[in-house]
C-alpha cells in the first residue's frame, strides 16, 4: 500500500536522491549540465521542472502545477494482472521477473521489419524525461516522471507502409514467470492497440525508466507504452511485439468485456464506465477527489485527433 506522503521512512528515499541530483545538475547550468545528463542517458527536457521552492528543494511538477507522486507510491501500487490482481502485491510478486535478454519484434505492414534487443532501444534513442498524469479507469491517478522516447522514432525506423492504420502491442507470454497468466478468464497475452496517428503523436512514448532509474518489473520493465490522455490500461507493459496492421486490434479488455472497454479509451469525465462514473478521481496521496479532465488534461494537444468523432460512441 502507498504511504501517507508526510511520513518519510528516510531522508534518502529514491525520489529525494533524484530530485537533489537534478537540482545539482541544473545548478551547473548550460553545457556542463547538458553533457552530464547526456552521459547518463537522460536528456534535459526540463520544461516541467519548477524553480527551487522556499525550502530549497526542487519540486517536480506536471505542467498543471501538481507534484509528482513519490517513488514508493509509483512502485508499490500497480496494476499488472500477469502477476496478481492485487495492486499492493504486484511489486513483491514481480520482483524476480527476468528482463534480460529481451527482444522487441517490430513487424507487420512495415518496409524494414526488425528484431530489436532492449539494449539497442536504450542506446539508439535519447532518453527524454516526461512528467505525465496517469489516470486509471478504476478512478485513481498519479503523476509520474518517466524516461523514454517517442514511439514515433521507432516506427519511423521500420517505415510503416501506406496500408498500416493501427499499431498492435503484445506483452510477454510466460506463465512460469507470470502466474496470473494461468488464469483462464483472460485471453493472454495482454494486447493493446492505437490508431497510427495516436501512435505517432509526440505525447506517446515507450518508457524505459522513471525517477531517473531503470524501470522496475511492476511498472512494465524493460519497456512499456505510455499514452497519457487514455485510461491507464492502454499503457501496456513489458512489450515483446509491435505490429503494424490495417485492422483495429482487439485488446485484452475489449475481448473480456466489450461493453465496458472500447478501443479508444480516451479519458472523458462525461462518459461513465457502465458500472461507475468517470467524473472524478482520487490522486494517490491526496484526501478527497478531484475533477477528471477531458483527455486527462491533454485536450489542447490531442483533441484534433478526434475531430468529427462522437466521443460518447467511440469510447
Ligand atoms: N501487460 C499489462 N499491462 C498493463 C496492465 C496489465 O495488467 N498488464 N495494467 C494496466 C493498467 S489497468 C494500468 S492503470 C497501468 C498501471 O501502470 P503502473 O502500475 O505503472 O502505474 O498499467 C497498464 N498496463
Ligand atoms: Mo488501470
Amino acid at each position: 500500500m502507498y504511504r501517507d506522503p508526510t511520513i518519510r521512512s528516510s531522508d534518502i528515499t529514491p525520489e529525494s536522491v533524484y530530485i537533489n541530483r537534478r537540482a545539482f545538475l541544473r545548478g551547473l547550468g548550460g553545457v556542463g549540465a547538458g553533457l552530464l545528463l547526456g552521459a547518463c542517458g537522460v536528456s534535459q527536457s526540463s520544461t516541467e521542472l519548477t524553480p527551487s521552492s522556499p525550502t530549497g528543494n526542487v519540486n517536480l511538477r506536471d505542467e498543471l502545477g501538481d507534484p509528482v507522486n513519490t517513488f514508493e507510491q509509483i512502485t508499490t501500487y500497480n496494476n499488472f494482472y500477469e502477476f496478481t490482481t492485487s495492486k499492493e502485491d504486484v511489486a513483491r510478486r514481480a520482483a524476480g521477473f527476468v528482463t534480460r535478454p529481451w527482444t522487441v519484434e517490430v513487424t507487420g505492414m512495415v518496409r524494414q521489419p526488425r528484431l530489436f534487443a532492449i539494449e539497442d532501444l536504450l542506446t539508439m534513442f535519447d532518453q527524454e524525461e516526461r512528467i505525465y498524469r496517469l489516470r486509471c479507469v478504476e478512478g485513481w491517478s498519479m503523476v509520474i516522471p518517466w524516461q523514454g522516447f517517442p514511439l514515433r522514432k521507432l516506427l519511423d525506423l521500420v517505415e510503416p507502409t501506406a496500408q498500416a492504420q493501427y499499431v498492435r502491442f503484445e506483452t510477454l507470454y510466460d506463465p512460469d514467470q507470470m502466474p496470473g497468466q494461468r488464469d483462464r478468464y483472460f485471453p493472454w497475452p495482454y494486447v493493446e492497440g492505437l490508431r497510427i496517428d495516436e501512435a505517432m503523436h509526440d505525447l506517446t512514448i515507450l518508457s524505459t525508466g522513471l525517477y531517473g532509474r531503470t524501470l522496475l518489473p511492476q511498472n512494465g520493465a524493460p519497456l512499456r507504452l505510455v499514452v497519457p490522455w487514455k485510461y491507464g490500461f492502454k499503457s501496456i507493459k513489458s512489450i515483446v511485439k509491435i505490429e503494424l496492421t490495417d485492422t483495429m486490434p482487439v485488446s485484452l479488455w475489449m475481448a473480456v468485456a466489450p461493453r465496458e472497454y472500447g478501443f479508444y479509451a480516451n479519458v472523458n469525465p462525461e462518459v461513465p464506465h457502465p458500472r461507475w462514473s468517470q467524473a472524478t478521481e482520487r490522486r494517490i496521496g491526496e484526501l478527497g477527489r478531484r475533477k477528471t479532465l477531458l483527455f486527462n488534461g491533454y485536450a489542447e494537444q490531442v483533441a484534433a485527433l478526434y475531430a468529427g468523432m462522437d466521443l460518447r460512441k467511440h469510447y
